[in-house]
């Protein structure tokens, strides 16, 4: 008898016809063979074997560099179960057309079978996927981003507890590439790209988009978020998840060497980009780390920024869409070195300054997580780390101040509902817009992102010790367009207090969007921060909040009735205490 997998395995065939079929076992002589075929296939470049050992360059097709959200679909039956902010299809019709580019995709490729676990291999809150593909830089990836291999095909077993995705290249055309989630299938098709969001189909399609329905489904919750701990004097750890959109520093954030190590104030990396959360018997939240990687933008990241990755990405690392030297060593802009004289561009020609960066602005390492100096000594524990508070954030140049804390869960609910954040190069589209991003998860919210919020609020009620919630913004802006805050190693002093405000000290004044640091608040010995720019950091302008309070009036607007009347009420009562405090 031929188990789920076998079975789901030869109708992915039947459609795809590859010349054949070949399961993984996850091995090092796996990846191995995987490189190889990606070096023959001359997209792939060995790295300088002394310095960077068993680390390969991997050049992407031109345009397929980012996640695309235009042709990214939740196809529910019911249309108003992918709600307003996602891009919906009928099931059936989906079925069809992007069945029809699967139809003879693999012809003359070979089908992967990729089974692999999403989260620590002993976890109760882990789980098993299979992804099929016929991309080696997807094997290659998947293999550091999860648990993959026969590991995972033991987890399985012969039971149909699994979400499979069916991945191919296509023929890489912008306009036949769809990624498609079925949500009540639990099912993912992905055509047309091999790049990272769209490719790994462990990551956002299954971890976020259709693990968030299982979620509210089940009781727990699914979200784009770091998970790291504070050590502050004496030892005790307090673990925190902090939700930003992509490419605004989640992974630095997480890995964060602190500038108040030498007063016993460290930080410990459980994860960088996603949690499972689940109650545990002790009344906390727990979160578990999905992944086994990271998955991060290399632009921008040097040993100022995050030293811990610097360090980690030294061997058995996979980039993609970087530059390289003449020493054969990957370089991108903001790596903390001046471009060489001699420097290849990562479209694969010579570079010279005049030809743009010289990496891909969303270009991207891929690096096991134990590698970091940083990480956890439990971010494999199968019982997940309790956390004690979340953070929402985004990049504002204006508006939000350094940080604040919400009144409460519901208050802090409305926070994350209505966060915004300046748009990045991690996605195909323009640069810097403000959007709004409710909990980072715009783009990662499998269902109608209304009862997304009923759900937050639903946890809170359920959850005995609730983690407290905050809100951070290290980008804010002065007049003269520099950045007000520091941050990297210096964020610690924000953890810091957020710390002081859940053990009931760190000196906070009250305003009508929150609970905002006294002007003695923050520990801000050894930084030279002027009294004008603190102020500014901290200063919660009436005006701006009167935009603020429109515009997300607008955003809520979208959801209609289905808009729980938790979130109305907190924008009403937010939209009081600014009149109440500012006559107008
Ligand atoms: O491309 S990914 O979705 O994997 C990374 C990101 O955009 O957050
Ligand atoms: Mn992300």
């Amino acid at each position: 008898m031929a188990t789920p997998l076998e079975t789901w395995v030869e109708e992915a065939a039947q459609l795809t016809k590859p010349d054949r079929v070949v399961y993984c076992d996850g091995s090092e002589a796996e990846y191995r063979r995987m490189v190889d075929l990606m070096l023959r296939a001359g997209d792939t470049f060995t790295l300088n074997e002394k310095t960077y050992p068993n680390c390969h360059l991997h050049r992407s097709s031109v345009n397929d560099v980012a996640r695309t959200e235009r042709v990214t679909f939740i196809c529910s039956r019911d249309k108003d179960d992918a709600g307003p902010t996602n891009n919906w299809m009928d099931p059936d019709a989906a079925k069809r057309k992007v069945g029809a580019l699967f139809d003879g995709a693999m012809r003359g490729r070979t089908m992967y079978v990729v089974p692999y676990i999403m989260g620590p291999a002993n976890s109760p809150i882990s789980k098993v996927g299979v992804e099929a593909t016929d991309s080696p830089y997807v094997v290659a990836s998947m293999r550091i981003m999860s648990r993959m291999g026969q590991v995972a095909l033991d987890r399985l077993g012969p039971s149909n507890e699994f979400v499979p995705g069916l991945h191919s290249l296509g023929d890489l055309d912008p306009m036949r590439r769809y990624i498609v989630h079925f949500p009540e299938e639990e099912l993912i098709w992905s055509v047309g790209s091999g790049y990272g969001g769209n490719a790994l189909l462990g990551k956002k399609c299954f971890a976020l988009r259709i693990a968030s329905v299982m979620a509210r489904e089940q009781g727990w919750m699914a979200e784009h978020m770091l998970v790291l701990g504070l050590e502050s004097p004496g030892g005790k750890v307090t673990y925190m998840g902090a939700a930003f959109p992509s490419a605004c520093g989640k992974t630095n954030l997480a890995m964060m060497v602190s500038a108040l190590e030498s007063q016993g104030y460290r930080v410990w990396t459980v994860g960088d980009d996603i949690a499972w959360m689940k109650i545990a018997d002790d009344g906390y939240l727990h979160a578990i780390n999905p992944e086994a990687g990271f998955f991060g933008v290399a632009p921008g990241t040097g040993m100022h920024t995050n030293p811990n990755v610097m360090r980690a990405l030294h061997k058995n690392t996979l980039f993609t869409n970087v530059a390289m030297t003449a020493q054969r060593e990957p370089w991108w802009e903001g790596i903390g070195s001046d471009p060489p004289a001699e420097l290849t561009k990562w479209k694969g020609e010579k570079w010279d300054s005049s030809k743009g960066p010289a990496a891909h602005p969303n270009a991207r390492y891929t690096v096991p997580a134990k590698q970091s100096p940083s990480i956890s000594p439990k971010w494999e524990a199968p019982e997940g780390v309790p956390i004690s508070a979340f953070i929402f954030g985004g990049r504002r140049a204006r508006v939000a101040p350094l940080v604040y804390e919400s009144f409460d869960w519901q208050h802090g609910v409305f926070v994350g509902a209505t966060m915004a954040s300046e748009t990045t190069a991690a996605a195909t589209g323009d640069v810097g817009i403000t959007r709004r991003d409710p909990m980072a998860m715009l783009p990662f919210c499998g269902y109608n992102m209304a009862d997304y919020f009923g759900h937050w609020l639903e946890m809170g009620k359920r959850i005995p010790h609730p983690p407290k919630i905050f809100h951070v913004n290290w980008f804010r802006k002065g007049a003269d367009g520099k950045f007000l805050w520091p941050g990297f190693g210096e964020n610690v002093r924000v953890l810091k207090w957020i710390l002081e405000r859940m053990e009931g000290r760190g000196a906070a004044q009250e305003t009508p969007i929150g609970y905002v640091p006294a002007m003695k608040g923050l520990t801000l010995d050894g930084l030279k921060v002027s009294d004008e720019a603190l102020d500014e950091l901290l200063r919660v302008s009436p005006e701006d909040w009167e935009d603020e309070l429109e515009d997300s009036k607008q955003f809520l607007m979208k959801f209609g009735a289905r808009l729980p009347k938790e979130i109305r009420e907190e924008h009403a009562k937010l939209s009081r205490r600014f009149h109440r405090a500012v006559p107008v």
